[in-house]
């Protein structure tokens, strides 16, 4: 009678043992997926107000990779939750560029720039 006790104990803790190591195994995985697909990134963008908001982040939305971008007006970081094997950082700089905004890296050209609304002309980084 004991000894089966003992069987049946060795039986559980070998299933749990097992159970165990196989949720260990997924976890793993799960957590290489986040990694892979989802790089967050902040960065300064200059603007001025709600509707450089709507522009800027607009710039993002739809564009392959992108999973979120949200840009703050009050502090002008931008947090960009991307794929990086879909898109670069540099590329998502130029998009932002391309609708008129500045980044310490990629600035818009003059044109776009000055096709902006008035409230958005912001101040512009100094030329480098
Ligand atoms: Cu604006």
């Amino acid at each position: 009678m004991k000894k089966k006790a003992i069987q049946i104990t060795l039986i559980t803790s070998l299933i749990l043992g097992g159970s165990q190591l196989f949720a260990s195994n997924t976890n793993a995985i799960k957590s290489t997926i986040v990694q892979n697909d989802s790089t967050v990134e902040s960065f300064k963008v200059y603007g001025n107000c709600g509707m450089c908001k709507k522009t800027i982040e607009g710039a993002l939305k739809g564009e392959k990779g992108i999973n979120s971008a949200v840009w703050n007006k009050d502090t002008k970081q931008m947090e960009v939750n991307f794929d990086e094997s879909k898109i670069s950082l540099d590329e998502i700089k130029k998009k932002i560029a391309l609708v008129g905004y500045d980044t310490e890296e990629y600035r818009s050209t003059e044109e776009t720039y000055s096709k902006l609304p008035g409230c958005c002309q912001y101040d512009r980084p100094e030329k480098k």
